[in-house]
């Protein structure tokens, strides 16, 4: 593949492991980390490295935070799990919490962010029908293209990127796909009376960090109302201060009829998502309809409330916006002629590498590595720079550092 690295004896054996042992739906950057600790983790051989990813943003609050582990171990020594076929002394508490903090009626908690998104179908159809008298079957729901919202049938039945949908056919109808950052295009697809909702986020992150232009989200949302069309926002990635403000939507001054919040919902500690709308929309879903063995539980609800407490009291939205501009003003200030692009919002920010060389993305990525930075590429030659939010104005200097240090591998 592209220039040759020595990997540690100790790094190769996991890996070796998890080719043999594993499905082979991913390609790592070859590190194997054991720990991590704020924006740091460390590999197998204790060399210490920036955390660039985030787990793609999950850990907006930085690695093992004390406050979210402490909680997480304390409610894992009184109840985990009881289903919801009873009630706990935990769920009301957080549904009442995060209700409150983002200002709707009410949350249907679900477990990772692809289940959020499948739950906002669902819910979107069924106002569509009982709400909005779409005539039955017939709804239908806008999307845009180069659109990441997960691994599901469902969700990937409207995907346009080819690596998740290829041999994985028949799909499921009912999705229309228009532009991103495109008005007219909305407004078009708006004119079909049987269109129950649009879904969006508000970058697109697999796609490279796609920033749409200033008031597309404020617009979007206008015709929506207009045109009496359930406006969803897709903030699993985008949400919990990664951009520079609470919601990234937050930025436009919208508020979605129906929120997904996923990831940094529980800081890494596990798989918590969420559905928030108000009752229109979501008492239209009855007991039996919908839900998930793990959704709800006492262990994630605890874990969510003190992650979002954490990134209200440690002012992360605000670090956010600030380490933002401090990186993006040092990356514009290296002057690479292989640095295409530099683009972003708060911590949610990409590079696009310009190179003859079609490996160059990756190329760098492990000159990164070994200079002590984790970042992947996506689509070939883009890079994400997303560390977490508690990172200081020292260490992004110390990051944009070792990116152009880095670049001298070209
Ligand atoms: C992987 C990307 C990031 C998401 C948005 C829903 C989901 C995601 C906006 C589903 C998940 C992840 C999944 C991860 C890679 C990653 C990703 F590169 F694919 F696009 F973050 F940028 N909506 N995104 O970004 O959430 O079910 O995974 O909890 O390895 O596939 P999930």
């Amino acid at each position: 593949m592209s220039a040759t690295i020595s990997l540690t004896e100790k790094t190769t054996y996991y890996i070796t492991l998890e080719e043999k042992y594993g499905a082979h739906n991913y390609h790592p950057i070859p590190v194997v980390l054991n720990r991590g600790k704020g924006v740091f983790v460390w590999d197998v051989d204790d060399k210490r490295y920036y955390d660039f990813l985030s787990g793609y943003s999950a850990v907006n609050q930085g690695h093992c935070h004390p406050r979210i582990i402490n909680a997480l171990i304390s409610q894992a020594q009184q109840l985990t799990l009881t289903s919801r076929a009873f009630h706990n002394n935990i769920l009301g508490e957080f549904e009442a919490f995060i209700t409150a903090y983002f200002g709707y009626d009410k949350v249907l908690p679900m477990n990772t962010g692809v289940e959020a998104v499948e739950t906002a179908l669902k819910l979107c159809r069924r106002w569509g029908y009982k709400v909005k008298g779409i005539p039955e079957n017939k709804a239908k729901i806008i999307v845009c293209a180069h659109n990441f919202h997960g691994r599901t049938l469902s969700v990937i039945s409207f995907s346009t990127d080819t690596s998740s949908t290829k041999q994985f056919g028949p799909f499921t109808p009912g999705f229309e796909i228009i532009p991103y950052n495109n008005l007219a295009a909305l407004d078009t697809a708006l004119q079909d009376k049987n269109v129950a909702g649009f879904l969006v986020e508000p970058i697109q992150g697999e796609a490279g960090v796609a920033v749409p232009d200033e008031g597309y989200l404020k617009k979007a949302k206008e015709l929506c109302a207009e045109n009496n069309v359930l406006f969803i926002a897709d903030e699993i990635q985008t949400g919990l201060c990664r951009t520079g403000k609470l919601l990234c939507c937050d930025h436009d001054g919208v508020t979605p009829d129906i929120l997904l919040l996923g990831k940094a919902l529980s800081g890494g500690a596990l798989p918590v998502s969420a559905v928030l709308a108000n009752d229109e929309i979501m008492l239209t879903i009855q007991p039996g309809e919908h839900g998930s063995t793990y959704g709800g539980n006492p262990l994630a609800c605890k874990v969510a409330i003190e992650a979002l407490l954490v990134l209200k009291e440690e002012k992360m939205a605000e670090n956010a916006e600030q380490m933002g501009i401090l990186l993006r003003t040092a990356l514009k200030k290296i002057n690479s002629p292989h640095i295409h692009t530099i683009r972003g919002k708060g911590l949610l920010n990409a590079i696009v590498i310009q190179h003859t060389d079609a490996d160059a993305a990756w190329r760098l990525c492990m000159e990164l590595k070994e200079n002590g930075l984790l970042a992947k590429p996506t689509h070939g030659d883009k890079i994400r720079f997303a560390p977490p939010l508690v990172i200081t104005a020292e260490q992004i200097k110390e990051c944009a550092g070792i990116i152009e240090k880095s670049l001298a591998v070209f």
